[in-house]
């Protein structure tokens, strides 16, 4: 009863966002604007987000924050790793998109930067594409707004040439050191809405 509840509960949260998602993205011109497929899909990370108690902003599995939907600059909607306990020069974050889809053309991270309270930017983000999850190809390395800014969200972006993927990696690195790192949201841009939902686009 509880599981029929909480699968009924997804799924009304995952239309409602979808909804959403889609309402801006057929605003104005059909279509003129691309849509976050990764909007409610799963995700995982190397090293892992685990909340140990001492490390509140954590998020243990199954992780949700990065792609709820909700971007903010607030504690309570921010999550990642805590610095100095694992090697983070380079974070792995991969999100699962469910399927494979052909016109990928964008991606974007939101970081929460605080560097008053340990939490500074990180030096570069790269994206690769993979059909398997297994085997990724390089797509770029994104540009940063935000900057020179110490209490800000960076927004990191990387537009392209069309890219066919089911999976979506970013890698998050430093130079040096092993710091706090937060992040609100991450998104996939496609040029076109995903075919189980094209029957809202319909006409
Ligand atoms: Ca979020």
């Amino acid at each position: 009863m509880t599981l029929r509840r909480n699968t009924e509960m997804r799924f009304t949260c995952t239309s409602i966002l979808w909804a959403l998602a889609l309402g801006g993205a057929l605003a104005g011109s059909a279509l003129a604007a691309p849509i976050n497929i990764a909007l409610t899909e799963s995700y995982s990370a190397s090293p892992d987000i685990t909340d140990t108690g001492t490390w509140w902003l954590g998020e243990n599995a199954p992780h949700v924050k990065f792609t709820n939907g909700v971007s903010n600059w607030a504690w309570g909607d921010v999550t990642g790793w805590m610095g100095g306990t694992v090697p983070l020069k380079n974070i792995d974050l991969t999100v699962d998109l469910g399927e494979l889809h052909a016109d990928i053309q964008g991606a974007e991270v939101d970081q929460f930067v605080s560097v008053s309270s340990g939490v500074p930017g990180s030096d570069s983000i790269a994206v690769s594409g993979s059909t398997d999850g297994t085997t990724f190809s390089p797509w770029g390395t994104m540009t940063v707004t935000g900057p020179p800014a110490t209490e800000t969200m960076f927004l990191w972006s990387w537009t392209g040439s069309s890219q066919t993927a089911r999976y979506v990696r970013f890698r998050i690195s430093w130079a040096s050191g092993d710091p706090h790192v937060l992040l609100s949201e991450i998104r996939v841009n496609a040029a076109t809405v995903p075919a189980e939902l094209s029957l809202f686009s319909a006409n």
